[in-house]
């Protein structure tokens, strides 16, 4: 038995020196480590982020999605040429595990270089937000008035306050609150937003959020000349959490499907079941569109 695995194991040598020496190429390795990602508008001040993944591309072709910090193992075509590297930012839509989405906001990271076999190359990608990015509103609850002051529960007990108990960027975020003499809270920006394209191009509203408890995220359509309420739609259901969260909410579909004139966007949190109190914590909510 022994001669027999020795026999092996010299077979198995031999296959592979021969593998080695017949001129096959060994792999060079892109070596993943943190990736920065910049606000809007910005090259400078960084922004909060849950970019999970960096999908590859060696000209143009996948080289697939990898999570960092990794290694990714790169086989160019032609060592002796340039070859274009792309890495692309990747999230989970809507928060959702499976739903992997390239987001399309941020600029790709490239480099154009020679990949040498064997070699291993260090990259920190850095995610700028494309320039034709339009940020329609960034509200991060630093000042005493904000973009969500329409009370649509009509309880004037419940609103969003500014807080400082905790915050995931600057000094302050908002908090929305509901107990049992007050269960509903629904607010809504104040002023309707003309102009969200309906076209199928790239919506999203990105949030981080702390909930002790599920609470909803919607929107409102309206014709424009008649001023009329389309629809009013619970969107997506946010998860209550432990910690900051961030979440890129995917609206295109929705808008491409409501083609309404103009949208406003909501938050709801109703007291659910045995609770007396539930708290949600809300910063850095972001509108944009191309
Ligand atoms: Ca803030």
């Amino acid at each position: 038995m022994k001669a027999f695995l020795f026999t092996l194991t010299c077979v198995l040598l031999l296959t592979s020196c021969r593998v080695f020496d017949s001129g096959e190429i060994q792999p060079a390795y892109f070596k993943l480590g943190d990736i920065k990602v910049y606000e809007p508008g910005s090259s400078t001040v960084l922004t909060t982020h849950d970019v999970r993944d960096i999908w590859v591309y060696l000209d143009g072709e996948s080289l697939g999605i990898y999570p960092y910090p990794g290694h990714v193992p790169v086989i160019p075509d032609n060592p002796e040429d340039k070859s274009l590297m792309q890495f692309i930012a990747g999230i989970r839509e809507n928060g959702i595990a499976s739903y992997l989405e390239l987001y399309p906001f941020l600029e790709f990271y490239e480099l154009n270089q020679k990949i040498l076999p064997g070699y291993v190359y260090e990259v920190n990608p850095v995610f700028k937000y494309r320039n034709n990015t339009i940020l329609r509103f960034n509200e991060g609850f630093e000042h005493s008035t904000q973009i969500f002051g329409m009370d649509l529960d009509e309880d004037p007990a419940t609103g969003i306050t500014q807080t400082s108990e905790k915050t995931k960027s600057g000094n302050y975020s908002a908090l929305l609150t509901v107990n049992e003499e007050h269960p509903l809270l629904e607010t809504a920006n104040t002023s309707a937003l003309l102009n969200i394209p309906v076209n199928a191009s790239s919506v999203y509203l990105e949030l981080d959020y702390i909930a002790d408890q599920d609470f909803y995220f919607g929107m409102i359509g309206y014709d424009e000349t008649t001023g009329n309420q389309g629809i009013k739609s619970y969107y997506l259901g946010l998860k209550a959490n432990s910690d900051w969260q961030k979440i890129y909410i995917n609206l295109t579909e929705e808008m491409a499907a409501s083609k309404f004139d103009a949208y406003r966007f909501f938050f709801s949190l109703q007291l659910k079941g045995e609770n007396d109190t539930a708290k949600v914590y809300l910063d850095n909510v972001k509108l944009l569109h191309f």
